[in-house]
Order: structure tokens, then C-alpha cells, then sequence
């Protein structure tokens, strides 16, 4: 049977980092060409730079390295595409184009789209919301993840090309640093705590929001690109949920390891757009479809956390 052979794109991110060394491990090393924007010199050996809104170079790579499947993960997220609204569009909406136009024109047996519960605005219901609701979202990160959802679902539709997608919520993982979201708070309170500093959380105590840990992220990744095709019945992008969270319960549940740990509340912009997001969404059609269950729930991510950054900060208290 042919081997997959598979190429991620922003590798260097939250997600990309864990997910690339999980792909590794499934597939080969060999089998998982890693690439990113930028490269850092240490990365050098483990990732290629690629600009994945260059179709040339993009489809250069698929052919030279006999690529079958894309993970595209590059994307500006929410908070920082706020600071560069058409920046974020055309990066987020070019580089999806690019991956989408060379899978297709290079027959690929299949591309992962990343999508988010960014999608989600003031007219979905704050509480378990559905897959099938209005989209209006508030923010150029949620406007380019509605439209990359379209676009995937027009692919397939068009093309038969297997994208497939899921709406990520908030992601807690200890490998690696988030960088530019709206959820990025329940990834940086760990970091403070482990060293015994405050914290001053961007959102309000009981802005509630729905979370996942890294582990749960990646496997429901995983579990949706394996199963066979006609299992797949979203062609836009699958909720997935695990827990919905607020800081103030995180702070809790700190404060069980760490009594002392100390937070402040300042909100700042990243407060409006938490606001606009579900409070928790519904994953029933991936559990129905694919067989998605979480495993984590705040305590257990607490207790993950704070080990694994002990060591990561050489803490042995
Ligand atoms: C963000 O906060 O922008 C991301 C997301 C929820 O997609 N983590």
C-alpha cells in the first residue's frame, strides 16, 4: 500500500508543534515534512521555511517530496488579526486558496482545515451551540475561518477534494506557547503559577469559554483525518468540545496546587471578542460521525500542566 505522505504547514505554532511530532510518530519522520514561515536555526533540522501563500513554491514541495495529504495550519488568529484586519484575510484566505488550488490540481487524497469556534458571533446561542447555526462572526480571524469553511465544503462539492475541518475551541497544552488568540490566557496562567508570579488575566473572572488540552486536540485531529471517507457527513467544519471554562474557575483549580497564586482582572479588547464566542458548543454530529469523546477535564489538565511545566522549568519542588 502507498505511504502518506503528509505536509504541514504552520508546524511552528500551538497546534503544529505537538501535532507534527503525534504525525511523526503514525506515519514516519520521513513521511512528515514539517514547514513554517519562519524557521528558528534549532528548528532547522526538523522544518523547512515555506510561505504557504505562494502557490509556486507549495506546489514545488507537493511534487518534489510526492506529498498526499495537507495539514494547513498557518493562520493569524483572533486577537492579533484585529491589529491587521486585511493583513489577517488575505494571509489566512490566500494561503487556504493556495493549499486548496494545489491539492486539487495535484490530486491529493486529502487536506485538514482548521477551523475555530471563532466562526461563531452575536446571533449563535451563547450555550451549547449547535453545528448548523448563522454565522456572524465579529472578528477577520472568525470571517476567514466562515469562509474557509465554504470554501472546503464548495472543494468537496466542486472537486471531490476530502477536506476536512474542525472548530476548534481554546487550546491548553504545556509543549508550546499560543500566540496571538483570544484564549491564550488558560495556556499563560499555568506558566505564572509553576513560578510562583502573578497573573493579570485580559478577561473578566467569569467570561466563560470552551477549551480543549492538547492531547484531546490532537487525537480528535487524528481520528478525523483516519476514519474512512464515508464517515465524514460535515463538509464545512465539525464542532468539537470538551470543557467550557471559565478564569475564575481556572484560578480555582490552580489554587488547589497553588493556594497563593495570585490573580488581577484588567479586561482589554480580547474581552469583547471572548464575549462574542460561544460559551460552550455542541459536538454531537463528530461524536455521531467519527466517534469524538474528550478525556480531560479541568482538574486533570491542571494536574498535566503543572507537572510537565515543573519539568520543562526545572522546578522540583
Ligand atoms: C483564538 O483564540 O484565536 C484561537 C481560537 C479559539 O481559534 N485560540
Amino acid at each position: 500500500m502507498k505511504e502518506d505522505k503528509v505536509l504541514v504547514t504552520g508546524a511552528g505554532g500551538q497546534l503544529g508543534t505537538v501535532l507534527v511530532k503525534a504525525l511523526r510518530k503514525l506515519k514516519g519522520t520521513k513521511n512528515v515534512i514539517a514547514t513554517d514561515l519562519f524557521v528558528k536555526p534549532e528548528q532547522q533540522d526538523l522544518m523547512l521555511p515555506l510561505d504557504a501563500t505562494d502557490i509556486e513554491a507549495v506546489a514545488q514541495l507537493v511534487v518534489e517530496r510526492e506529498v498526499t495529504q495537507i495539514y494547513h495550519l498557518a493562520a493569524i488568529l483572533s486577537a492579533q488579526g484585529e491589529k491587521q484586519p486585511l493583513k489577517t484575510w488575505n494571509i489566512n484566505l490566500k494561503s487556504f486558496f493556495t493549499i486548496l488550488e494545489v491539492a486539487r490540481r495535484h490530486r491529493l487524497d486529502k487536506v485538514f482545515f482548521p477551523s475555530s469556534i471563532a466562526v461563531f458571533g452575536t446571533k449563535a446561542p451563547k450555550k451549547h451551540t449547535q453545528q448548523d447555526i448563522f454565522l456572524n462572526p465579529t472578528t477577520v480571524y472568525g470571517m476567514s475561518k466562515a469562509a474557509g469553511e465554504h470554501w472546503a465544503n464548495y472543494y468537496f462539492i466542486k472537486y471531490g477534494l476530502d477536506v476536512r475541518s474542525l472548530r476548534y475551541p481554546g487550546i491548553i497544552g504545556h509543549q508550546s506557547l499560543p500566540g496571538g488568540g483570544t484564549t491564550d490566557y488558560a495556556v499563560d496562567i499555568y506558566h505564572r503559577a509553576v513560578n510562583n508570579e502573578p497573573f493579570i488575566c485580559y478577561l473578566k473572572a467569569d467570561t466563560a469559554l470552551p477549551m480543549i488540552f492538547m492531547e484531546d486536540a490532537v487525537r480528535a485531529t487524528l481520528e478525523l483525518m483516519e476514519v474512512p471517507e464515508y464517515q465524514i457527513r460535515t463538509r464545512t467544519s465539525y464542532n468539537l468540545s470538551a470543557l467550557s471554562i471559565t478564569p475564575a474557575e481556572v484560578v480555582k483549580s490552580i489554587k488547589k496546587w497553588y493556594p497563593s497564586f495570585e490573580v488581577t482582572y484588567k479586561e482589554d479588547f480580547r474581552e469583547a471578542i471572548a464575549r462574542s464566542w460561544p460559551s460552550s458548543i455542541l459536538d454531537t454530529q463528530a461524536r455521531e460521525d467519527w466517534g469524538w469523546k474528550p478525556r480531560y477535564l479541568l482538574d486533570d489538565i491542571t494536574i498535566e500542566m503543572i507537572n510537565e511545566l515543573k519539568k520543562k522549568y526545572n522546578l522540583h519542588a
